[in-house]
């Protein structure tokens, strides 16, 4: 009864009307079950979180919070959203939780709004060394309204040099001290990053993305005891709907909010925060906890592999969900390597590592992650086979789909994800 009750997600309807787009929502299912997805930011969402995005409530426009909307009719999504709210802050124990930011950058975007005039300074990762566009670079709006400073890794232990970090602070006083990244493969130092805003009276934020489901599924320990404002993306380790949210402090909340709505968005999309909604009650699961602390085993393990096989994984491994690879040892740049291994059926990305001597559009490496063949229930096992795969298309292989070793790599790549099925039929 309900069932029938619900309205959407009628896929042969669609077929009927528009066989061209559903015929692209069909290709897109066989590419992701027919290879492997080890791009480190990607995963396979539930259908349940997939049903609420297909949901009625994308049509509603509820711009303002719940019981203070700017638009009538809003009582069912505020019920959506205040569900959204109370998991979120139960999830990470925070102070105040909000769910609107449409994405990452959104999200972030809305951090500086809440605490940045233009003009003033912000100390971040610099993206080379694994930060992320938003922080501070100069194609970003964040690097032409701000003035940003950036921290890198030693180039020895390429982890963050953290008196690198102190010295900046106090040479530059920035009024936002910034943690995290793209292709952040250890742990992060919290604790010493919030002893150095303080040191300063700088605001510390955590731009956990990439990490924050391993906090959540408490694999790895997390950043909203020591930082003043998170934010993060729903949809990577997390594996919610494609989308944003900031936790902060009960001091930054009107801030915040305020920042986010008015300053940075209008109508929040109802449909997604549904899902997100969805989402951190999987994530509350002992199942999602379960998950987590695989993500982070299988990725070791891949990291290690790989490394066994001449693929040196900086830092020597990983404490997360990703791990960043230096191909100079075997001499493939890391644009050949995503081509080769793209060609074998094997999806990663090509990444500058640190102190790269390639420009970023060639790259010296590659970055791995675990999340989603970790969703599809592979193992250590898995994990070295994957390696050896990789290591295959990257040092004998080649870019054309049809060269022998592609097809031989590929056809294991088939018998892999056929035994561990992507949304299983
Ligand atoms: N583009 C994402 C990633 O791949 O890491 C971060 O925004």
């Amino acid at each position: 009864m309900r069932m029938t009750a619900f309205y959407g997600s009628d896929f042969d309807e669609l077929d009927a009307f528009d066989p061209e787009i559903a015929a692209v929502l069909l290709s897109e299912l066989e590419r992701i079950r027919g290879g492997l997805q080890l791009i480190a930011s990607e995963n396979l969402s539930s259908p349940r979180v997939l049903t609420a995005l297909g949901s009625t409530l994308s049509n509603k426009y509820a711009e303002g919070y719940p019981g203070r909307r700017y638009y009538g009719g809003c009582a069912e999504v505020d019920k959506a959203e205040n569900l959204a709210i109370e998991r979120c802050k139960a999830l990470f124990g925070a102070d105040h939780a909000n769910v609107q930011p449409h994405s990452g950058a959104s999200a972030n975007q809305a951090v500086y709004g809440a605490f940045l005039k233009p003009g003033e300074t912000l100390l971040a990762m610099s993206l080379p060394h694994g930060g992320h566009l938003t922080h501070g670079t100069k194609v970003s709006f964040s690097g032409k309204w701000f003035n940003a400073v950036h921290y890198g890794v030693h180039q020895e232990s390429e982890d963050i040099d953290y008196d690198q970090v102190e010295a900046l602070a106090r040479e530059h006083r920035p009024k936002v001290i910034v943690a995290g990244g793209s292709a952040i493969p250890r742990l992060i130092d919290f604790e010493r990053f919030r002893a150095i805003a303080d040191g300063i009276g700088a605001i510390f934020w955590v731009d956990a993305a990439h990490f924050i489901g391993l906090v959540a599924g408490k694999a790895i320990p997390s950043p909203v005891p020591y930082a003043d404002v998170v934010s993060f993306t729903t949809h990577k380790v997390l594996r919610g709907p494609r989308s944003g949210a900031i936790v902060c402090t009960e001091e930054h909340k009107a801030a915040i909010d305020k920042a986010v709505f008015p300053m940075m968005q209008g109508g929040p999309q109802m449909h997604t925060v549904a899902a997100k909604a969805v989402n951190f009650k999987e994530c509350a699961t002992p199942e999602y906890a379960d998950y987590a602390r695989r993500v982070v085993e299988n990725a070791a393990v891949l990291a290690t592999s790989l490394g066994e096989r001449g693929i040196r994984p900086t830092t020597g491994g990983t404490d997360t969900h990703l791990s960043l690879h230096d191909l100079q040892g075997v001499g493939v740049s890391g644009k050949d390597a995503e081509a080769r291994c793209d060609a074998a059926g094997i999806v990663l990305n090509k990444n500058a590592i640190p102190y790269d001597p390639a420009p970023p559009s060639v790259a010296s490496g590659i970055r791995v992650g675990s999340p989603c063949v970790t969703t599809q229930g592979m193992g250590a096992e898995q994990m070295r086979q994957i390696a050896e795969l990789i290591a295959t298309a990257i040092t004998r292989g080649d870019a054309d789909p049809e060269h022998a070793v592609s097809r031989e790599v590929r056809a294991q790549v088939t018998e892999l994800v056929t035994a561990f099925p992507a949304y299983p039929r």
